[in-house]
């Protein structure tokens, strides 16, 4: 009989991410236990003291600091442990530190027999899910990242401002590497059914290049220009965490642009990068193959090299 507890939810790595996170699962009443887990125990213990407080006006739950023991039930643990980009540093820049971090995690989660979702969050987003894949050997769709989940609400935040209308009414995603070589889909992005740049002229705006190189540019430096000013980002990808969370644990089929390996997708293969996938259970369940021009597949293609270079150096 499965052990797993589909309220259990598990965050490890409890810095500026995992803490936001964890602050962001509390409120969302979909887990009845969260257990945090540090290299820094402490740390784990006073965000977990810290966070409680809160409890009574959300929902009963139980939020403590613990260890792979407490873990291993768990219906999804999301994996945010690793160093951070310091003003300046590419989040590519942050490999070695860091698959170095899940070589030591992720045999301690495969020893205990783990049966849920590895939600992997810490960066280069797309280059440690797959090597926590290659390290659990799990199926595929039950280890995957949150990719450019975040990016595409930066992008749907910007242009929702830009055309004054409701983000939730925009559908656009950032497809690629959660990071620099990531591409706006604009061949594929609508308000609402209705074709970009036909809303853009209702709303007054004809200079649809200029517009589109802008926001694509803010997104793509959003990072950045937050970690120059506070440090670090967490609000952001913290909600991500929670959305991602909720269309497994509801069992939603939502279509979010998670990173998963590539079998041959525009002629990509084996790469993790994000791609709008449906998302529910079981992780995920299958791609969604939008509508990409030539430029964009292109752009996509290059995106996929520059993380195949980078994986070549620790895989074979
Ligand atoms: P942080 O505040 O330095 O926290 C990292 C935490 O990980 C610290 O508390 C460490 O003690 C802990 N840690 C380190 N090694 C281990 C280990 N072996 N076991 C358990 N815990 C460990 O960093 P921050 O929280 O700001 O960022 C964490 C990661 O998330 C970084 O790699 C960021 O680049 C990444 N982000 C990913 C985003 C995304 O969209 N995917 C967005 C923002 C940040």
């Amino acid at each position: 009989m499965s052990k797993l507890k589909s309220g259990k939810v598990a965050i490890i790595g409890c810095g500026f991410v995992g803490s936001a996170s964890a602050f962001a699962l509390m409120q969302s009443g979909l887990f009845t236990e969260m257990v945090l887990l540090d290299a820094n125990h402490q740390k784990a213990e006073g965000e977990a003291e810290d966070i409680v407080h809160g409890i009574p006006f959300g929902r009963p739950m139980q939020i403590y600091a613990g260890d792979y023991d407490d873990i291993a039930d768990a219906a999804i643990i999301v994996i945010t442990a690793g160093a951070n980009q310091k003003p300046d540093e590419t989040r590519l820049d942050l490999v070695n530190k860091n698959i170095a971090i899940f070589q030591s995690i992720i045999p301690e989660i495969t020893k205990r027999d783990f049966e849920g979702i590895l939600l992997i969050v810490a960066n280069p987003v797309d280059i440690l899910t797959y090597t926590a894949q290659k390290l659990s050997g799990y199926p595929e769709k039950r280890v995957i990242g949150s990719g450019t989940v975040l990016d595409s609400a930066r992008l749907k935040y910007h242009l929702g401002q830009h055309l004054g209308v409701d983000s939730r009414s925009v559908h656009a995603f950032i497809v690629g590497e959660h990071g620099d070589s990531e591409i706006a889909a604009w061949s594929s992005a609508n308000i609402s059914g209705i074709p970009l740049d036909n809303f853009c002229e209702m709303r007054g705006h004809y200079n649809h290049m200029e517009a589109t190189e802008r926001i694509a540019a803010e997104v793509k430096q959003s990072a950045y220009e937050i970690i120059s000013k506070k440090g670090a980002t967490y609000y952001g990808i913290a909600m991500s965490v929670k959305r991602i969370c909720e269309a497994i644990i509801r069992d939603e089929k939502s279509i979010l642009p998670i990173s998963t390996m590539l079998h041959g997708e525009y002629g990509i293969s084996d790469v993790v990068l994000s791609l709008p996938c449906i998302v529910g259970r079981d992780g995920y369940e299958t791609k969604v193959p939008i509508d990409l021009d030539q430029e964009e597949v292109s752009k996509l293609h290059e995106s996929a090299n520059t993380l195949k270079e980078v994986l070549s150096k620790f895989f074979a």
